[in-house]
């Protein structure tokens, strides 16, 4: 009966499933003088925590909590291993807050026993644009499960946000809660067909063979996309024009600016281990950039495996082309099909195991001709503080980021 999402200013399923127009806005004004200064108190035996991830040894005590408790797979076979490169790029985003990095040690042992983050981002709603929070990386240990510590966290990162005032979040969960304004699928492409079906992330389809599976899965030993390069530094300001007249297409996404797109697409500084790979398309006659795509690297741990222990994944990030201004569908799946079939290739490359999209952006225009599968998950958007009209979902979407 969802006892804590019930008091939160967040819509009902009610609302979000009613036929009457839903006009976008905030669902409740905060007065920011009202706002507590100090923390809620925290369970006894557990304090609140600031984490400084400038700090080697904090980020790395981050990175053991969701190393050993973070998202598992329904079956509990795979687990997300953010690596703490990964976990610098995604909590030190440009503007990050040390605040909203909220940890709660055990008292006694010192030991961090629960996370919350949040980033400041600007995300565009349909013709509103927010200064809001992207909540992520919830977690609490496993041995304190189900003593409702998760609204206290909630509760607290809310207030660090309202002291700054950010009076809107958006945040994605596996789980359904009171009310997403969008939902998508995750699909995966097979890049190591073998190692998925040995550690049970791929079935053998009735009737087919593990020599039919490995066929089906192959892919050319090079690109095919004249012009296609690794992004360089000198191609952010065109790159970010074109996906900021990409994106214009869509109802929901996030407004980078020129620091924030270097951040997220072309780091400057390479990381211990590599997080985003990126690449654009320079047209040989005219040099213009046309188009571009990343993909960034997130592993997970295979649970109890005994030939291998984790799964490489590539998850398709942002991507642009030019092609997408010229209202041709027909022209816009053709030019997709043959970016991504490329930017598989560059991941088999790079050795991960498997590419991983969401029902997102255009992606429904090539997920099946490149041969990604559905998956059992589901990824659910939520806005807090904010009611907007659903955004269309499942495969026929294409208006969202
Ligand atoms: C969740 N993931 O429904 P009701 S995603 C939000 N997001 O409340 P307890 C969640 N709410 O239904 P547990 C949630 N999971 O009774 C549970 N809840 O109203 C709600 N898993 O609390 C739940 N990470 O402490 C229920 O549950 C209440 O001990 C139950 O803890 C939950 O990062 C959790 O999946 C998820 O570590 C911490 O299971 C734990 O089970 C865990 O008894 C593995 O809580 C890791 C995992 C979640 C990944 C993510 C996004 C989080 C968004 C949080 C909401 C942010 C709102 C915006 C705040 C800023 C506002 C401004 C401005
Ligand atoms: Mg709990």
């Amino acid at each position: 009966d969802h006892a804590f999402w019930k008091t939160q200013p967040v819509p009902s399923f009610d609302e979000m499933a009613s036929k009457e127009r839903i006009s976008d806005g905030p669902i409740k004004e905060i007065e920011i003088e009202k706002v507590d200064k100090n923390p809620s108190p925290m369970y006894p035996g557990f304090e609140w925590v600031t984490m400084d991830l400038e700090d080697a040894k904090q980020l790395d005590e981050v990175y053991d909590l969701l190393t050993n408790h973070y998202v598992e797979d329904k079956d509990a076979t795979f687990r997300f291993k953010y690596s703490p490169s990964f976990l610098n790029w995604a909590l030190k985003a440009p503007g990050w807050k040390k605040e909203w990095h909220v940890g709660v040690r055990a008292t006694a042992s010192g030991k961090l026993v629960a996370f919350i983050s949040g980033i400041p981002i600007q995300l565009r709603i349909r013709d509103n644009v927010l200064k809001s929070s992207e909540v992520n990386f919830l977690c609490v240990h496993k041995k304190l499960r189900s003593k409702r510590l998760a609204p206290v966290l909630i509760k607290e990162i809310t207030r660090r946000c309202y002291v700054e005032g950010t009076f809107q979040a958006v945040y994605t969960v596996g789980s359904l809660l009171p009310t997403p304004v969008s939902t998508c699928r995750y699909f995966h492409r097979a890049l190591d067909w073998e190692k998925l079906y040995d550690v049970g992330f791929s079935p053998l389809p009735h009737g087919s063979t593990k020599l039919r599976q490995i066929n089906r899965y192959k892919l050319p030993g090079t690109t095919s996309t004249s012009g296609l390069r690794k992004m360089e530094s000198k191609d952010v300001p065109p790159a970010l024009d074109l996906l900021r007249r990409y994106l214009e297409r869509m109802d929901m996404a996030q407004v980078f600016n020129q620091t924030e797109f270097e951040h997220w697409i072309c780091p400057k500084e390479e990381p211990k281990e590599q997080v985003v790979w990126s690449y654009v398309v320079e047209d040989p006659d005219t040099k213009k950039i046309t188009d571009y795509f990343s993909f960034y690297n997130l592993e997970s741990t295979i649970i109890g495996n005994k030939k291998h222990d984790t799964i490489k994944a590539a998850y398709l990030f942002y991507y642009a082309t030019e092609v997408a201004f010229e209202k041709d569908e027909g022209k816009l799946k053709t030019r997709l099909n043959s970016l991504m079939k490329d930017a598989l290739i560059l991941a088999k490359k790079a050795d991960f195991d498997v590419f991983n999209a969401l029902t997102l952006l255009d992606n429904p225009l090539f997920l099946e001709e490149q041969r990604f599968g559905a998956g059992d998950g589901s990824l659910h958007y939520y806005m807090y503080n904010y009611r907007a009209a659903p955004i269309a979902g499942g495969i026929d979407q294409r208006n969202q980021a």
